[in-house]
């Protein structure tokens, strides 16, 4: 190129940035990536680590209006600080001590909690009372009011997801505190177990693959027990199946439990692995009870009971347990599933292992 066609490039590149124009050419190849790239990274937090910072929090952080809330958020090391378990999610420890109310609240994020250890607290949901308990999934759809109170001494654990980084992404955060610190509970507790608690089709095989549902589910806690007991029903179908997994379902509709959110179980057998796997969207894992080892994208995350890990979009995992495991899955499927642009792949053989992850 000649010196002067230099110059009237320069020149071009700067009067096109001046006036807040960028040329697509420079940055096609980092815009429209043949498979996603997520920004998050393959990332583990141990219960061992959380354990006693959410202790030491109960001990030196109150629960008051403004901060809302005692949580420690799962931030991935790939988002630049943003306290983000993945690109689409928030993850977090949400501890609250005996006797404690988290002062009511709502939010057009909608949040699910799965509960990891402790008792006595219920989270209140437009006025119905749920009682937790380890390994119950509780909703709080977007723009519920909700707060969690504790009736007993003891202090609770419990993981929370939202889609907190979806709707910022879309500008369609609203915030509103209730006008009282709790909100009045109407009568019994649990009326949405009572309304749908043994409905059928409050369980679907692995995942949902058809329904999609703009309302959240009426059904606003899955207790532990029932969703053992599907578990429970599946390996009796299927004695050699490695693995068995379920996702908990709007009884309504059989949608996922609310717009964006899909929740599941998964089982694996002691000793047995799952197919690797990727799919678009991000997932947050929860282990609720066994151990073994997860490989993403060939690096080894080992595990145990109340280990929270992210895989995001488009990375291949496989599970392996050594003691029959069960882990809670949160993902943002029934989104990409809504717009037609989810995608899933089973890869043809096990990950080589490269690295193993370090916990910090
Ligand atoms: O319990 O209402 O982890 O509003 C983040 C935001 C929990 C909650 C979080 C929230 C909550
Ligand atoms: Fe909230």
């Amino acid at each position: 190129m000649t010196v002067e066609t230099d110059q009237a490039l320069d020149a071009f590149y700067r009067d096109v940035d001046a006036v807040g124009l960028a040329p697509l050419w420079t940055v096609t190849d980092q815009l429209l990536t043949p498979v996603p790239r997520p920004k998050s990274v393959p990332w583990l937090w141990s219960a061992e680590t959380y354990r006693p910072l959410a202790a030491r929090a109960i001990q030196l952080i109150p629960v008051e209006r403004g901060g809302e809330r005692r949580v420690l958020s799962l931030r991935n090391p790939g988002l630049g600080g943003r306290p983000y378990a993945a690109g689409t999610l928030w993850g977090a420890v949400q501890c609250l001590g005996g006797r404690e109310t988290a002062p009511a609240h709502r939010h057009t994020p909608g949040a699910i909690r799965f509960v990891l250890e402790g008792e006595g607290v219920f989270t209140t949901v437009n006025g119905d009372a749920c009682d937790m308990r380890p390994g119950d999934l509780v909703l709080t759809p977007g723009w519920a009011w909700h707060d969690h109170s504790s009736t007993s001494d003891a202090s609770m654990l419990w993981f929370d997801g939202l889609d907190l980084p979806m709707i910022e992404a879309l500008d369609g955060v609203f915030f509103q505190p209730h006008p009282e610190n709790s909100q009045p509970v109407d009568g019994a507790h649990n009326r949405s177990e009572a309304a749908y608690g043994t409905a059928e089709g409050r369980f679907t095989d692995d995942q949902v693959t058809g329904a999609l549902d703009p309302a959240p589910s009426p059904l606003l806690i899955y207790r532990w027990a029932d969703t053992a007991a599907e578990l429970d029903r599946r390996v009796a179908a299927d004695p050699d199946a490695p693995t068995v997994a379920v996702e908990y379902t709007n009884p309504r509709s059989g949608a996922s439990v609310l717009p964006t959110l899909a929740c599941g179980m998964r089982r694996v057998i002691g000793g047995r692995s799952t197919a690797p796997r990727r799919r678009s969207g991000n997932q947050i894992f929860v282990v609720h009870r066994g151990t073994g080892h997860s490989v993403i994208d060939g690096q080894r995350f080992a595990w145990a009971p109340g280990d929270m890990f992210v895989v995001p979009s488009w990375s291949a995992v496989e599970h392996h347990a050594e003691q029959a495991a069960d882990v809670f899955v949160l993902s943002d499927t029934p989104v990409l599933r809504a717009l037609g642009i989810y995608r899933e792949q089973t890869l043809t053989a096990p990950q080589e292992v490269t690295s193993t992850f370090v916990p910090q």
